[in-house]
């Protein structure tokens, strides 16, 4: 949908023309998964999907949200009444931003009118939760000219998705809407969220990264992700840092070994270990020229959240294997896991074949049809009118 169309229903909807409309676009993540959590390293791209929004300030402390995605109309909430975890729909995370930006001290914040298209398929795995609040994030930003950057918007982004929804998130996905470029990944410290754009034009190389969304769906808010990053800094505790980050890769069998009783805090550890040593790995790999080569350390990523972090589901790991038997270069599952997208890697030439392959074995196992499209890194967050 076009940012015209959705500045036009603002004003069939709230009666006057928005003051601007912004997009903020949904992610694949090439590389370094459930790393976010543990001070470590991610690779994210920004996809061509975005939500949309065309808002207006308000001064009588009144949020009125809207999307064309969901039934039910126009909500109307007080900005005093806002609370964590009082919401528990799609609103909680556009209400949790101006919750959050408030609460950080931005009470310039009197109120706003605001409706939302997006492009971004939700429960995929593909980051439409922070698509959402970071174009909320940032028209807020524009209009009450609170002049903060993209990495600050995305901090407040995660606060509104930890305490107002509840969701025990990292900080990766509001990054990668927020701060990528087009045609580029954008390598991310979660540390101290230093960042560096490396260029990644697999077109240009005669290649494709295919998204496949397996339509399983996924909510980061349900317990699993919770218990795993639980896990994660139950691992730390033990090991006696301040996150699995600071775990050397050629230190990992000795602290292995000192956590012989905890064999499922052992797994967990050596997924975010060797999977921070990963993001190293593609990284040199793209900066040495040698983007094929990425493949099979995008394979060792998912053996490795499949078996230690066990996280997969069958419908990735049918993804991944027959994509592998049909010639593709690499492939994984990307995101928070329990169902979402795929990514795989392949040639030009062999996309099709590729593409076909995985939808003949979906079909074969009775699993709904699976969703494959070509991904293009693109740009992040911006104004669009
Ligand atoms: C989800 C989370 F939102 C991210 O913060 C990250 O942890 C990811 O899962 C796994 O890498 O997308």
């Amino acid at each position: 949908m076009s940012e015209a169309v959705v500045a036009e229903q603002f004003k069939e909807l709230y009666g006057v023309e928005p003051e601007g409309v912004w997009a903020a676009p949904g992610r694949v993540n090439l590389i370094g998964e459930h790393t976010d959590y543990n001070d470590g390293f991610v690779m994210p791209f920004a996809l061509p999907h975005t939500t949309i929004a065309a808002v207006s300030r308000r001064e009588d402390g009144v949020l009125r949200l809207h999307s064309s995605d969901v039934e039910g109309g126009v909500i109307e909430l007080e900005l005093s009444a806002l609370a964590p975890e009082s919401d528990r729909g799609w609103t909680a995370y556009a209400a949790g931003v101006v919750w959050a930006l408030r609460e950080a001290g931005h009470t310039e914040i009197t109120g706003a009118d605001i409706h939302l298209a997006s492009t971004v398929p939700a429960g995929a795995g593909l980051s439409s939760s922070a698509a959402l609040e970071v174009v909320v994030a940032l028209a807020l930003n524009d209009l009450f000219d609170l002049g903060l950057k993209g990495w600050q918007l995305a901090r407040l982004c995660q606060r509104a998705e930890n305490v107002y929804v509840g969701a025990p998130t990292g900080i990766m996905d509001q990054t990668a809407s927020a701060c990528c470029e087009h045609g580029h990944a954008l390598f991310l410290d979660t540390r101290d969220l230093s960042q560096k754009q490396i260029p990644f034009d697999l077109a240009a190389e005669g290649m494709r990264l295919l998204v496949v969304d397996t339509q399983v769906k996924h909510s980061h808010s349900e317990g699993e992700y919770g218990k795993r990053r639980a896990g994660c800094e139950k691992g730390a505790a033990l090991l006696g840092v301040d996150a699995l980050r600071d775990v050397a890769y050629d230190e990992l069998d000795a602290a292995l070994s000192r956590l012989d009783d905890e064999e499922e805090v052992r797994r967990l550890v050596r997924h975010v270990v060797t999977e921070d040593q990963r993001v190293e790995k593609v990284i040199s790999l793209l900066e040495s020229g040698q983007p094929r080569a990425i493949g099979p350390v995008l394979v060792e990523g998912h053996v490795s959240l499949r078996d230690d972090f066990r996280i997969s589901c069958p419908e990735l790991d049918l993804v991944v294997d027959t994509a592998l038997t049909a010639g593709a270069l690499g492939a994984r599952m990307t995101g928070g896991g329990f169902g979402g997208s795929a990514i795989v890697l392949v040639e030009e030439a062999d996309a099709d074949t590729v593409t076909k392959a995985v939808e003949e074995a979906f079909a074969a196992a009775g699993f709904t049809a699976p969703r494959v499209f070509a991904a293009v890194p693109s740009a992040g967050a911006r104004r669009v009118l």
